[in-house]
């Protein structure tokens, strides 16, 4: 073979050598480059799909915050109506003890200190212990006279008034029970109140059993201490506490 023939082959040897090997490296390259495209596919779709779900987050959460601050307007607004509220009835509240503190100015008023209201009556204790008629002279000294019990309820007040007053005394002070403002001393049997001048059995009576019992030795009224302090007559010289009554004062 001539030294021609020889370079030829060898240069033809060598040329298809290096195109085989750039042919190669041109395929791999493409795949590579097809790979990374692949790739950058898939980071694009995924970078959007992360910018869709940003944004929808941030479009949430602006919601979110646009509630929380509608939510909030309203409690402060309800807060506010409240607050206004609270103060109308605390101004009606002080209004009203106001009121109530005039009228118990008003009561206190109407009867004299150290004596009781009771409907248009005042009353008191006396435990300084007396005949009838000299209690019924005592209570007129005080304006007042021997109280006159003309319903159950003022009963249950005057008993109620009367065991207040001898839980401060010494109990064999008030013992007996109190006189109170009716006699038969006129006529016997006739039970008559000595102030306004009616007979009890026009009205209310509260007699304990078997009372009144005394005929003639027995002739005013008081309230018996052994027997829940209802009604007895008993001689009238004996001495016993006493409960005045007098009218409100309305001037
Ligand atoms: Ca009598
Ligand atoms: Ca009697």
């Amino acid at each position: 073979m001539s030294r021609i023939s020889v370079l030829f082959v060898f240069f033809f040897y060598a040329f298809m050598c290096f195109g085989l090997t750039i042919s190669q490296s041109q395929i791999d390259n493409q795949r590579k480059i097809h790979l990374l495209r692949s790739d950058l596919s898939k980071l694009e779709n995924l970078v959007r799909v992360l910018q869709i779900g940003f944004a929808e987050e941030k479009q949430f959460t602006g919601k979110k915050l646009d509630v929380n601050h509608e939510a909030r307007l309203i409690l402060d607004n309800e807060l506010l109506k409240l607050e206004q509220k609270l103060a109308q009835n605390e101004n009606a509240i002080a209004e009203l003890s106001s009121g109530l503190e005039q009228s118990r100015e008003f009561l206190r008023m109407l009867c004299d200190e150290t004596w009781e209201l009771y409907g248009l009556s005042c009353y008191k204790v006396f435990n300084d212990e007396d005949a009838w008629q000299d209690a019924v002279e005592k209570c007129k000294l005080e304006g007042a006279f021997l109280v006159e019990i003309g319903s159950s309820k003022e009963n249950d007040f005057v008993i109620k008034l009367f065991n207040q007053s001898i839980a401060t005394v010494n109990s064999s002070d008030a013992y007996q029970g109190p006189w109170i403002g009716a006699s038969d001393i006129q006529t016997e049997g006739e039970w008559i109140w000595q102030h306004n001048g009616r007979n009890l059995e026009t009205g209310y009576q509260e007699w304990h059993k078997d009372e009144p019992n005394g005929n003639t030795t027995e002739n005013c009224l008081h309230l018996l201490e052994t027997a829940n302090l209802k009604w007895n007559d008993s001689p009238c010289g004996y001495d016993k506490p006493y409960v005045c009554e007098k009218s409100v004062n309305l001037k």
